[in-house]
């Protein structure tokens, strides 16, 4: 399964996994690089130093390449775009905003820039800034998402941009690869889905409220705020969306998230913290390793794409 992605990347398969915050630590995106995918390391809302001693943890791991996200949101965002230099990290992705100012230093240092968007403006607007690829994610993603769904965003950003496109959100297993193919995607990024993996080493009530997921159990709280996050439904999500419906004011809606992803993810908080995740959450029924995931993924999208030839 070769495309401009594995070329570019040097990896074995088209299949990126999520630089997602808290959860992609240097274990994860060390076993997912070594499975022959592009792991990934999330910068979240970490200081500068943190996030290097990851870097310096997945080297120690994993001679093969694997990237950073760097969450633009974050306060620590500039020095995270500089520690990336600094350690010489081979890819980096961004999300939730514009990662323009940071360009000219990343393509200097000759890093591989793949920035994640929601919408086709923001796509042309980083191919002409000098973006080597873009991730399209549809807002059937966990975590932060834009309006349009995979289905409909993918093939419009593979229309807008000559750089390769990996198709994001809702994918789940060979089939979502195959059909983000057919949609005009080079490789896909997946994140919910690599939560559930025993390399992800995040706190197990987290993994079990993914497992027992059903296909309508997320629910996306912030939207009145301009900052609509996916995620399983529980007290948390129950209670931001009352106060939210109620035209609760933006510190209040803020205090109820404050830390709330951190809670769910090392305590186990899964009643009040902020459970991300995707709606293929209803799909993952077992936890597997890393290297069994990717080998079962390209081996059913590939069987399925041999019956439609
Ligand atoms: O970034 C993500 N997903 C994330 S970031 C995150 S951490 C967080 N925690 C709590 C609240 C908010 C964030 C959890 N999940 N995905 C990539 C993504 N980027 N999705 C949507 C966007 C996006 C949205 C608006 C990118 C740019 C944008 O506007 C920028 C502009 O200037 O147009």
């Amino acid at each position: 399964m070769k495309t401009r992605i594995t070329e570019m990347l040097g990896i074995e398969y088209p299949i990126i996994q999520g630089g997602m915050a808290w959860v992609a630590e240097h274990h994860l995106a060390a076993a997912v690089s070594e499975a022959g995918g592009l792991g990934l390391i999330g910068g979240a809302n970490a200081p500068g130093e943190v996030v290097r001693e990851e870097i310096r943890k997945a080297k120690a791991l994993t001679k093969k390449p694997f990237g950073v996200n760097v969450m633009l949101m974050s306060p620590y965002a500039d020095d995270v775009a500089k520690v990336v230099v600094e350690e010489g990290v081979k890819v980096v992705t961004t999300g939730a905003g514009n990662p323009a100012k940071y360009m000219k230093m990343w393509k200097e240092a000759g890093i591989i820039v793949i920035p994640v968007v929601a919408s086709v403006a923001l796509a042309k607007r980083m191919e002409r800034a000098g973006a080597d690829a873009i991730v399209a994610e549809g807002c059937e993603s966990g975590g932060h998402v834009g309006e349009s769904t995979t289905m409909t965003l993918v093939p419009q950003v593979v229309d807008a941009v000559d750089i390769p496109v990996i198709a994001a959100g809702g994918i789940g297993d060979g089939r979502g690869i195959a059909a983000a193919l057919m949609l005009g995607a080079e490789g896909v990024q997946m994140g919910t889905r690599f939560v559930v993996t025993k390399e992800c080493h995040i706190h197990p009530a987290y993994k079990e409220r993914i497992l027992k997921a059903k296909d309508i159990d997320t629910k996306v709280t912030g939207r009145s705020t301009g900052h609509p996050v996916r995620a399983l439904r529980n007290d948390m999500t129950k209670r931001y969306l009352e106060l939210e419906q109620a035209g609760a004011s933006l510190e209040e809606l803020e205090y109820l998230t404050l830390g709330a992803l951190r809670r769910a993810v090392t305590e186990g908080d899964v009643l009040n913290g902020s459970v991300m995740a995707g709606q293929i959450a209803g799909m993952i029924h077992e936890e597997t390793d890393c290297r069994t995931l990717i080998r079962q993924l390209i081996e059913d999208a590939e069987k399925r794409m041999k019956v439609w030839r």
